[in-house]
């Protein structure tokens, strides 16, 4: 019988093997447990399966080029308290001949326009991108882009995946093409937050800035 032979050979090998064994057992929990607590996993809120995010019907990708306000913000990472000031900042879409996005997004960073650019490649469905040349990003595993929802020339909802160093993030963003917010949209994007799995500690109205973003 197998366990037969494995106890035989255990007892074979003598006490002193065995309890160095253990030894090297407990040390390497020790470690284990002194490494989480040094670099604790923050805890966050499970991103919702995919096929339960809604994607835009029949998306346009001409029609979604541009530049877009970021008038809101919702993610498992995003907490209003602790994130101060958060000022609004624009993302701009323009489509390369194969049909990926040049994506620039630009911040008010320390009294400096931080321009952040990066590719979207389209994937089976329209609608749904993945970041390209993601080995660039240290520690990014996986990133999802999903149009949830626009009409093209005043709004759109979009989700964001990725996994960064075995963690799951999850975003979404509102859109406006203007820095303003109505009442209806910044209800219908809580409400869209709120069926991700997020509350309304999670969800933040960035504050409207003349600084950088309104070039171009
Ligand atoms: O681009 C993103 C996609 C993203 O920045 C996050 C999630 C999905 C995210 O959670 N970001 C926060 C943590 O890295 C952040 O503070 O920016
Ligand atoms: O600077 C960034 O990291 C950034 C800026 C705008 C970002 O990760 C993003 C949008 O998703
Ligand atoms: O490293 C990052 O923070 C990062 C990488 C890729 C990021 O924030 C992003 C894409 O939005």
């Amino acid at each position: 019988m197998a366990t037969d032979s494995s106890s035989r050979s255990a007892s074979f090998l003598g006490p002193e093997i065995m309890a160095l064994g253990l030894l090297w057992l407990g040390f390497t929990l020790l470690g284990a447990l002194q490494t989480q607590a040094r670099d604790p996993a923050p805890k966050l809120i499970p991103a919702p399966p995919l096929d339960r995010v809604p994607l835009q019907p029949d998306f346009k990708d001409d029609q979604f080029q541009g530049k877009w306000y970021v008038v809101g913000v919702a993610g498992n990472a995003f907490k209003k308290e602790e994130q101060g000031q958060f000022t609004m900042y624009t993302t701009t879409y323009e489509l390369k001949e194969d049909h990926s996005y040049n994506v620039t997004s630009i911040l008010l960073r320390d009294q400096n326009c931080d321009h952040w650019i990066r590719t979207f490649i389209p994937s089976s469905q329209p609608g749904q991108f993945n970041l390209g040349d993601i080995k660039r990003y240290f520690g990014v595993q996986s990133y999802i882009v999903r149009v949830a929802d626009t009409d093209y020339n005043q709004f759109a909802i979009v989700f964001f995946r990725k996994v960064y160093k075995n963690q799951e993030y999850f975003k979404t963003t509102l859109y406006r093409r203007t820095k303003e917010l109505t009442p209806e949209l910044r209800e219908k994007f809580i409400s869209f937050a709120k069926s991700l799995g997020l509350t309304d500690d999670h969800i933040i109205f960035p504050v409207p800035i003349d600084q950088c973003i309104d070039e171009e």
